[in-house]
C-alpha cells in the first residue's frame, strides 16, 4: 500500500524519500537539560525534539515528569532551535493544553494506545499523532486503534513500533521488525521505529535502528541525554550526543543503501 506522508511541525516528513530522526531525553528535566539536549539533537542531525513531561512510570515513587512545566520547557527548547517537539498525552482532560501550546506532535504511548476515549478525542483534532504500539497488542488492535483516530477525521497518524513483550528477557523488549513490511503492506501511515525502548540497552540501539531503517521504517525515535548517567529515567538506553551523531552519520549509509536519505 502507498504510504501517506505526515508533516511535523513546517516541513518535516514521514513516508516519504527523507527519514526524519527524532530525539532528545526521556523525560524533560532541567530547563539547562533540555535546551542542551535540543541543541545536541540539533546539532547530531535530529529533526525533531523528545521529551516525556507527562511520565506513565511503572512504579509511583518513580520520576513522573514535570507536567505541562515540562511541555512549557520543551516549546522554549522548540523556540531556540526551530526543531518541532513531540510529547506524550496520557490524561484527555490536558488535550486543550497541549493543543494550545502547539504541541506538533502528540505521542499517545503504548500503555494508552487503547484509551479509547483519549484517541476518540485527538481524532477531532487535526494535529498529528504518534501512536505507539501496545506492549503486547496485535497489529489487528493496533491498527484497530489507529481507527479510532482516523474516524473522527484525523488522519495524520504515524504509528511507531517499540517493541513488545516475549519470553525473552535480555533485553526490555523484542523489537518486532516483521511488523514494518507487515503494517506497509496493510496500511498507509508512516511506521517508525523506537529502539530506544525495545532494547533498554544503549548499545543494542545502532543495530536495531540499522536493521529498522533496512526493513522499510519512515522515521525513528532515539533517546539521547547530554549526560547519560545522570538522566532521571531509562539511563540504560539514553546514547550521548556524540554517539547520536555517530549513529546518525552510520545511518545514512543504510538509507542510501535502501534508496532513501537522511537529511
Ligand atoms: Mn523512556
Amino acid at each position: 500500500m502507498n504510504t501517506q506522508t505526515v508533516t511535523v511541525g513546517k516541513k518535516v516528513s514521514f513516508g516519504g524519500f527523507n527519514i526524519p530522526v527524532i530525539s532528545g531525553p526521556c523525560s524533560v528535566e532541567t530547563r539547562d537539560q533540555i535546551l542542551t539536549a535540543a541543541d545536541c539533537a540539533k546539532e547530531a542531525g535530529a529533526t525533531i525534539l523528545r521529551g516525556g513531561a507527562f511520565k506513565p512510570r511503572t512504579r509511583p515513587e518513580s520520576f513522573q515528569g514535570l507536567g505541562l512545566a515540562g511541555v512549557d520547557l520543551l516549546c522554549e527548547a522548540r523556540d531556540a532551535t526551530g526543531l518541532p517537539i513531540v510529547t506524550e498525552l496520557m490524561d484527555v482532560r490536558l488535550l486543550d493544553e497541549f493543543l494550545n501550546r502547539k504541541v506538533d506532535l502528540i505521542q499517545v504511548g503504548s500503555r494508552n494506545m487503547q484509551n479509547f476515549d483519549l484517541l476518540k478525542e485527538l481524532g477531532k483534532t487535526q494535529t498529528p499523532i504518534l501512536l505507539k504500539r501496545g506492549l503486547a497488542a496485535t497489529l489487528d488492535e493496533w491498527l484497530a486503534a489507529a481507527d479510532y483516530i482516523a474516524s473522527g477525521g484525523n488522519e495524520q497518524i504515524i504509528l511507531c513500533e517499540r517493541g513488545i513483550r516475549s519470553f525473552e528477557y535480555s533485553y526490555r523488549n523484542t523489537l518486532d521488525i516483521s511488523a514494518i513490511p507487515a503494517l506497509k503492506a496493510r496500511t498507509h501511515f508512516p511506521v517508525i521505529v523506537d529502539p530506544s525502548h525495545a532494547a533498554g540497552k544503549a548499545a543494542l540501539i545502532p543495530s536495531l535502528a540499522k536493521a529498522a531503517i533496512a526493513a522499510g521504517a519512515d522515521g525513528l525515535i532515539i533517546e539521547m541525554h547530554p549526560n547519560p548517567a545522570q538522566s532521571w529515567s531509562d539511563a540504560e538506553q539514553a546514547l550521548s550526543a556524540q554517539d547520536l551523531s555517530s549513529l546518525i552519520h552510520d545511518l545514512k549509509k543504510v538509507a542510501l543503501a535502501v534508496g532513501r536519505d537522511i537529511s
